[in-house]
């Protein structure tokens, strides 16, 4: 799905319009379908079928899916009972972890992880604006709106496609949240986080919200991030889902083409053929081994980790440019415990934590995370170098959240041990203080060739817009 107005696009888009133009209280209208997922915080409707969508939880996968298919049927049928369109439309899928060459920086692969042409020109195919697949900044962000690529780093699903398991902050389908749907915290599993949420992180603006189903572009992201369950299902028979009757038999309501409500159990939704539909490959962007390097792992079981080492003392902002963040060691902080977790002869565990992440726009950026990194070093800021333990992004912690629980902030921890053994390996940290935590916004890949974009603009893409004002709450790296 590269193509720039491929019929199936231009029915969706024809449809999309058709669907704008119906009442908000009708089931099948287009802002009514986004309610359900989250609606606008100045918008507060009195309606349980909204603002429900799981994230950082193990039914992410099973209620996107069902969603997925309601809003499907609902587009097909306007397309043909309304449009007079074929009667055999399906949503397509953006494969954004395509790789073409077996390169991840070929052109073609870059291409596929630019956001789709089709949404980024204003016009319909004919020329005549009103394209309601086109939104403006900074209802998206300027790096996908030039349609700037989002990089390998921040989608690569393979560490997701290869998890054991299912359930857990390190596997497959994010963590066992009993029969609670969750909004957001932060501690998503591995293909929540990546690519799923980092990919809402590069589109920006509206798809940083929980009012995402706006942007035209999430249903074809979540028939990719579907589709990927589907792949990770298929590719071995030990990738099976939960057997929890918690899981199983949750049922989560939505409307048909009718607008009459239907619900579906975790355990219906196990199978895409049973619905009706099967993906075009099932094999297709399942992700590339990355060069061999160290991996930080969500530090699942160590809530809160018990010996605070050092910390920040207040909020960090985030801007622009890579950023040295010191941590300080607590009053309390023992002087050996960092160089003990760090040694392989103990089972001591290092834990970085950052907690309360949120903006107050969208800042347009996702951010990496680096340990013991200098940050006026290019070199060092390299993903596949050694002191590259993961991401920060904003999708659900932008502005105000009267729906959450939490308010709002993200969590994020790292499992940092081998990190720190292999900086003392490499003399990059003498065991001594504590090395520095360095945050960068994540660099995109070229604009298409045709853009015409001036040279410089990339630069300009990966800047928090003024009043967005990213930050972390506080840092904090703790030992067990
Ligand atoms: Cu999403």
């Amino acid at each position: 799905m590269t193509d720039r107005w491929d019929p199936q696009l231009l029915w969706y888009a024809r449809a999309v319009r058709r669907m704008q133009g119906k009442q908000e209280s009708q089931p099948t209208s287009w802002l009514w379908q986004a309610n359900i997922h989250g609606e606008k915080a100045e918008n507060p409707g009195p309606n349980p079928e909204w603002n429900n969508c799981p994230h950082g939880g193990w039914f992410f996968l099973p209620w996107h899916r069902a969603y997925l298919l309601c809003f499907e049927e609902i587009v097909r049928d306007v397309i043909r009972n309304e449009l007079d369109g074929p009667d055999d439309w399906a949503l397509p899928y953006w494969n954004y972890t395509r790789v073409t060459n077996g390169d991840p920086d070929s052109p073609g692969s870059q291409e596929c992880r630019r956001l789709p042409s089709a949404f980024r020109s204003p016009d319909w195919p004919d020329g005549e604006g009103g394209n309601p697949l086109f939104l403006a900044e900074p209802d998206r962000s300027p790096g996908a709106a030039l349609g700037a690529s989002v990089g390998w780093t921040e989608v690569n699903p393979y560490r997701a496609m290869q998890a054991p398991r299912f359930t857990g902050a390190t596997q497959f389908g994010s963590e066992h949240t009993g029969s609670r749907l969750l909004h957001s915290n932060g501690q998503s599993g591995l293909l929540e986080m990546q690519p799923h949420n980092l990919l809402h992180g590069y589109v920006g603006g509206v798809m940083l919200q929980f009012f995402s189903p706006r942007d035209p572009v999430f249903w074809l992201h979540h028939a990719n991030i579907d589709r990927l369950w589907a792949a990770w299902n298929a590719s071995s028979a030990e990738h099976r889902n939960p057997t929890d009757a918690d899981w199983l038999g949750f049922a989560h309501t939505f409307r048909d083409a009718q607008g009459n409500q239907v619900r579906f159990t975790s355990g219906e939704l196990q199978s895409t053929e049973e619905f009706g539909y099967v993906y075009e490959s099932l094999t297709d962007g399942l992700g590339l081994k990355p060069p061999e390097r160290l991996v930080a792992t969500p530090a699942a079981g160590v809530d809160p980790p018990p010996q605070q080492v050092a910390a920040t003392s207040g909020p960090t902002d985030l801007g622009p440019d890579a950023l040295a963040v010191p941590l300080t060691p607590g009053p309390g902080a023992r002087a050996g415990a960092l160089p003990e977790a760090a040694s392989p002869q103990t089972p001591n565990r290092a834990v970085l934590t950052m907690d309360d992440v949120r903006a107050d726009a969208p800042p347009q950026t996702n951010y990496r995370v680096f340990v013991g990194a200098r940050p006026d070093h290019e070199e060092d800021l390299d993903p596949e170098g050694p002191y590259f333990i993961g991401h920060v992004h904003f999708f659900g912690a932008v502005g105000a959240h009267p729906h959450s629980h939490g308010g709002g902030g993200l969590t994020f921890t790292f499992d940092i041990t081998e990190h720190l053994t292999e900086l003392r390996r490499l003399g990059a940290w003498d065991g001594e203080g504590v090395p520095p935590v360095v945050v960068t916004p994540a660099p995109l890949g070229p604009p298409p060739p045709d853009a015409g974009e001036p040279a410089g603009a990339l630069a300009a893409v990966s800047t928090p817009p003024p009043g967005s004002r990213p930050r972390i709450g506080s840092i904090s790296l703790s030992t067990t």
